[in-house]
């Protein structure tokens, strides 16, 4: 029997299973998968340090939604620094909750010094990635002790980038005005020289528009972009799953895999595939469909829900053998029907490349929904009805 991932599968070994994937078949396969691929995604960890309602908690909320912030209190890991992880576990938080600056600072940092150095024998997914160092615009002043906190997180290590909060902001993308005194204040910071990233410079950010002060957001695109430059590559596509700004940046992660898989699928018809033996496409794409949700961090909560998307797509809605199960599918690419009696490479990465575009606007439709809405739609027909319209668009010739 061929290894997974192997790359000469074993066709009669594969075609077998493939062959009696019913739809239960393949919502296991897919919450199977679905879990690879979490896994697979690794942890991105962020070390967030700040005064006491500078705006952590809010500003966490505003780059990666409101999950983390919900599991609580969370784990005191040392002196004033509690750990947050994620329920899908592609982010973890350390949060200096309730941190000033001074004794409580020392005593946060004597903590983070033994957990820096236990970190190192760990995998590079479990150390902490980079830190957000936070300083509320409105205190208009920096202190020794913080100035001394950020030098001694650079020097354990960590790359820290500061943030300017709670900056007010008028005349939205076209003008926007800046609090002067905001910004003499980020360059009196900028002058001390600190180790900041990026260009030793704070980031001024507006984490909740004010409609009293008619300030608003800003800055936290700016925010997040300078997180990617600081990141080590080995957490940067759990970092992509975790932040909810940046669509781009899943849809990139989301094209790569099927880039691959669509490779993949066309080695499998490299020798061209009798229709009734269409199954053996069904592991790949199920693979596939499983790594693009986890590249857009759909929540892996809802596998269970995700699974039977999966499988209704991928089945028709119908509990048949696995060969109908590509099949049904194949009519929706050019020239798929008319190949004759045997499905070719060209038509298996065609029709592989089809079903991760259509899932992609599946997961693209539910990741913008709030969380309960985003049940009721995985729990309905929408997926499916997308699903077909995304296949059919891409199996209609573009004529122009
Ligand atoms: N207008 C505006 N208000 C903010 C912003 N960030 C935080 N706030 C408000 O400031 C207060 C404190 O924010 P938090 O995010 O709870 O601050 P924190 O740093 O997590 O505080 P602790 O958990 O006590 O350490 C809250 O009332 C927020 O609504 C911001 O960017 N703009
Ligand atoms: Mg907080």
């Amino acid at each position: 029997m061929a290894a997974p991932g192997s790359p000469t599968p074993d066709r009669s070994d594969d075609l077998d299973r493939a062959r009696d994937l019913d739809q239960s078949g393949v919502a296991a396969m897919f919450t199977q998968r679905l879990d690879e691929a979490f896994a697979a995604l690794g942890c991105f960890n962020l070390a967030v340090f700040g005064k006491t309602g500078s705006g952590k908690s809010t500003l966490v909320n505003a780059i990666f939604g409101e999950q983390v912030a919900q599991t609580g209190v969370g784990q005191p890991v040392t002196k004033g620094l509690h750990y947050h992880r994620h329920p899908d576990g592609f982010l973890g938080l350390y949060d200096s909750e309730g941190f000033e600056t001074g004794t409580s600072g020392d005593a946060i940092l004597a903590g983070l010094r033994q957990l820096v150095a236990e970190h190192r024998t760990l995998p590079v997914d479990r150390q902490i990635h980079a830190a957000w160092y936070l300083v509320r615009w409105s205190d208009r002043r920096l202190e020794i002790p913080q100035e001394s906190f950020i030098t001694a997180l650079d020097e354990l290590g960590l790359p820290v980038i500061g943030i300017l909060t709670q900056v007010p902001q008028r005349g939205g993308d076209i003008h926007p005005q800046i609090h002067p005194e905001a910004i003499e204040f980020a360059d009196f910071i900028a002058s001390r020289g600190l180790p900041l990233r990026p260009e030793g410079r704070m980031i001024p950010t507006n984490a909740l528009a004010d409609p009293f002060t008619g300030s608003e957001v800003f800055g936290l695109d700016h925010l997040l972009q300078a997180t990617y430059q600081v990141v080590p590559e080995v957490a940067t596509a759990a970092l992509t799953a975790a932040q909810i700004l940046d669509r781009e940046r899943k849809r990139q992660a989301a094209r790569r895999v099927i880039h691959q898989s669509v490779a993949v699928a066309a080695g499998v018809g490299a020798t061209p595939i009798p229709f009734s033996d269409a199954a053996l496409l069904v592991p790949t794409q199920v693979s596939m469909i499983a790594r693009i949700t986890a590249a857009y961090g759909l929540p892996a909560g809802r596998s269970k829900a995700l699974a039977t998307v999966a499988s209704t797509v991928l089945t028709g809605g119908a509990t048949m053998a696995g060969r109908y199960l590509v099949t049904s599918l194949i009519k929706f690419v050019p020239g798929g029907a008319i190949a004759g009696s045997a499905i070719s490479g060209t038509v298996a990465a065609t029709l592989t490349r089809a079903v991760g575009a259509a899932w992609m606007s599946v997961c693209e439709h539910a990741i913008d929904l709030e969380p309960g809405d985003r049940d009721a739609f995985l729990a309905g027909s929408g997926p499916r009805q997308l699903f077909t319209a995304a296949m059919k668009r891409s199996g209609t010739p573009d004529r122009r």
